[in-house]
């Protein structure tokens, strides 16, 4: 058994633990697509906003994806990569994008993200865990404040943190449609959750994630210590962030849908192992353990596949 040396949801009381690994594991120096500058920022805030990255006719391809998608949602809505909201039954997200959606599954292995990640990671990588986002116009709800990483050690066994989440984001993110907050160099920081993970705990948490959360006082202290940044920006602004940067979004009431698409690249050294809460691994939908596949970069632009 490896040690935990995250544990969490183990004790009555939250702790802040010091993170054990490196952000970036690469050497401070130009890589494939990150600058040095670029690996400098994100190694100090745990994450980097990067705008025009993709052309106009590429963030329109994955935009016709989007709403193909979200029209076959009634029958698309059953299947348990769907996740609709709390309240309205509207479609909150769909998992495994990377797997069911031709034009999402070219996306994921984009060189200019694949490379993005290794850059960071230093390793070959396979895709964890991708999601589309809607957050609807009017219903969208909340994500709220989070580490992924807790969550990704504690019910699906990632031992260390080297995995990164890489956000495209398919409709303009603004400050009143619920952008994704995120607390410059919280990543450094581990919050050790109090609360006990309930039985088939995704079936709640993916609507609204009540356990694994930080506490008032340890969100407080980052927020102090590090701020709040909205990672704003048109269509096709790329967000990359580490697994363990304290990020959430509030609620959309505005007419427009903040909708982006996610995607979990995973070392090959750092695969899910049996999950860290001493819990029954979460499905195949939500966490790659079945067959973990080193993502090939695709150099070619965004076709219609
Ligand atoms: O539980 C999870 O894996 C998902 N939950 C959130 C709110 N972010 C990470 C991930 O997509
Ligand atoms: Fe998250």
């Amino acid at each position: 058994m490896i040690a935990d040396i995250y544990p969490s949801r183990k004790s009555a009381e939250p702790q802040i633990l010091l993170r054990h690994d490196p952000v970036v594991y690469t050497e401070m120096q130009d890589g494939m697509f990150l600058s040095r500058e670029q690996k400098q920022e994100f190694e100090e805030k745990g994450f980097l906003v990067l705008k025009n990255i993709f052309s106009e006719v590429e963030i329109r391809l994955l935009q016709q994806e989007l709403s193909d998608l979200r029209q076959r949602f009634k029958e698309l809505k059953g299947r348990e990569e769907v996740i609709s909201e709390p309240n309205s039954g509207e479609i909150r997200s769909i998992f495994k994008i990377h797997d069911s959606s031709p034009v999402f599954s070219r996306l994921a292995r984009d060189s200019r993200l694949v490379h993005a990640a290794q850059d960071i990671l230093a390793d070959e990588v396979y895709i964890h865990q991708s999601r589309l986002n809607y957050k609807p116009g009017f219903e969208g709800k909340e994500f709220y404040w989070h580490s992924d990483f807790e969550t990704w050690h504690v019910e699906d066994g990632l031992p260390n943190m080297r995995t990164v989440s890489i956000s495209i984001t398919l409709t303009d993110n603004t400050s009143q449609n619920g952008a994704l907050m995120l607390i410059p160099g919280s990543h450094k920081d581990f919050i050790s959750c109090v609360g006990e993970t309930p039985e088939d705990h995704y079936k709640e948490s993916l609507k609204k994630q009540e356990y694994g959360v930080p506490d008032h006082d340890s969100l407080e202290y980052l927020a102090n210590k590090g701020g709040i940044e909205q990672a704003l920006g048109p269509a096709g602004t790329v967000v990359i962030f580490d697994c363990n940067t304290m990020h959430g979004s509030n609620s959309n009431i505005t007419p427009y849908a903040r909708s982006n698409a996610f995607f979990v690249y995973n070392s090959m050294q750092n695969k899910a192992q049996a999950p860290f809460g001493n819990i029954p691994p979460r499905p195949e939908f939500v966490a790659t353990r079945e067959k973990f596949v080193a993502v090939r970069p695709e150099e070619r632009p965004l076709l219609k596949t």
